[in-house]
């Protein structure tokens, strides 16, 4: 093991997508997955939305969007990988560019990290434009802030909550 791999914990920012399928179970499936990862550890998971899809194709199905904040004592690289992991274990079908899918896992914050990695950039590079980032990751942490954008709260007031609605009939659980 790298000795990198053993600083922290980090406190680092998950989003989780999905909009094909059983779109509740597979964010839970996520979290139960991040949860049972050696080195990780899942403090809290924000409430469920529905959104919009932003960006591909025309007439795609709404998105289930949450966050998840993490505890972990993997570097952002192993983290990517094991969200990547997860992806595929949803059987995740790469097919357009911001197309329909599965599961989607990044990366939002890392830390106070900032990185211009093009394999992993953080803080992620469209979270601060994003209602369906910010809007649960507030709700989660209503202290939020993402390095180089400020607060979360003022850029999802700036941004508006259109598309983006709560749905707490719609339960996620932090597993024991
Ligand atoms: N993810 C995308 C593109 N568009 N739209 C919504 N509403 N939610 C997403 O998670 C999302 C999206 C690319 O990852
Ligand atoms: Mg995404
Ligand atoms: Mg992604």
């Amino acid at each position: 093991m790298r000795l990198q791999a053993l600083s922290g914990p980090h406190r680092a920012v998950l989003a989780l997508g999905s909009n094909l399928g059983n779109r509740r179970e597979n964010l839970q499936g996520a979290i139960d997955a991040l949860a049972d990862t050696p080195g990780v550890r899942v403090n809290v998971v924000s409430p469920l939305y529905i959104t919009q899809a932003v960006g591909g194709p025309e007439d795609q199905p709404e998105y289930f969007n949450a966050v998840v904040i993490v505890d972990t004592f993997l570097p952002p690289e192993m983290l990517l990988d094991r969200a990547h992991a997860v992806e595929e274990a949803f059987q995740r079908v790469r097919t357009e560019h911001w197309g329909p899918r599965t599961l989607d896992v990044d990366i939002i914050v890392y830390g106070d990290e900032v990185s211009d990695d093009p394999q992993l950039t953080i803080p992620h590079p469209r979270a601060h434009e994003r209602a369906f980032v910010l809007a649960p990751w507030v709700d989660a942490d209503p202290e939020a802030e993402i390095p180089g954008h400020g607060r979360a709260v003022d850029l999802l007031v700036k941004l508006g909550t259109a598309g983006v609605e709560r749905r707490d009939d719609l339960e996620l659980r932090l597993p024991e």
